[in-house]
């Protein structure tokens, strides 16, 4: 691709986001968590009941995507290659991601996003903080995700202790890297930290059982409509 092309490829990333953010559009929220916290078996039953309200209106969507570029995260994660490169790769997957994203509200979409740029804040600043310092990496991960990100309108903070949420890991299926008990307490530290800083946060207690958890969100969601 030339540099003008890339450049009028970049201006459209930030011009969604500002589009997205004026135009009449649809509702954007995200939800996040550490593993174990319910967050994705949330996600489809908010979906499915908002699907039964909205027909034709609700997008469940997720990160990494099930694109080439989510593909090559998940690879360079089985691979173990280094934790910058993982963070830009979560952020390449993003910056399409947001596209989409932006054109779905621009539909008048409902948008529900299970994982969006908090989790690349928290789980690699957790990660880079090592090598890094916890500051910085914080800092240069909140500086890379600002031009391709759509602001959401509401992200719902799964919170559970993360001893609880190992717990629930390890009766799923096999344990990834991302799973001990140390780093998802870091990573949860990072959560708290953002939630804290932005109003459009909302923290769920989701050590709830599930179905109150999705009413819980499901009424957050419906005060934003
Ligand atoms: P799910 O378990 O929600 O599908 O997410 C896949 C993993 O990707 C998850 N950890 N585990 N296991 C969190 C991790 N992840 C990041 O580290 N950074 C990101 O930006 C995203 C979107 C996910």
């Amino acid at each position: 691709m030339s540099a003008m092309a890339q450049v009028e490829k970049d201006s459209l990333v930030v011009g969604a986001s500002a589009a997205a953010a004026s135009a009449k559009r649809g509702l954007f929220v995200v939800l996040e968590g550490i593993d174990g916290s319910g967050k994705s078996s949330a996600a489809k039953g908010i979906f499915e009941a908002l699907a039964r309200e909205m027909p034709g209106r609700v997008v469940l969507t997720s990160e990494p995507t099930d694109t080439w570029l989510g593909d090559c995260v998940r690879r360079a994660n089985k691979e173990g290659l280094s934790g910058t490169t993982e963070a830009l790769l979560f952020v390449a997957d993003r910056a399409e991601h947001s596209l989409r994203i932006a054109q779905w509200l621009g539909e008048g979409k409902v948008v529900i996003c299970d994982r969006y740029f908090a989790s690349t804040v928290a789980y690699q600043g957790a990660a880079l903080k090592t090598s890094m310092g916890e500051k910085n990496a914080i800092e240069w991960l909140k500086m890379v995700n600002e031009p391709i990100i759509v602001p959401p309108d509401l992200t719902l903070l799964f919170t559970i202790r993360a001893e609880m949420a190992m717990e629930r890991v390890r009766q799923r299926s096999g344990v990834s890297k991302f799973e001990n008990l140390d780093y998802l307490r870091d990573v949860d530290l990072v959560y708290r930290s953002l939630c804290m800083d932005d109003p459009n946060y909302i923290t769920i207690d989701a050590s709830r059982p599930l179905a109150q958890v999705i009413q819980i969100a499901l009424a957050a969601i419906r005060a934003k409509l």
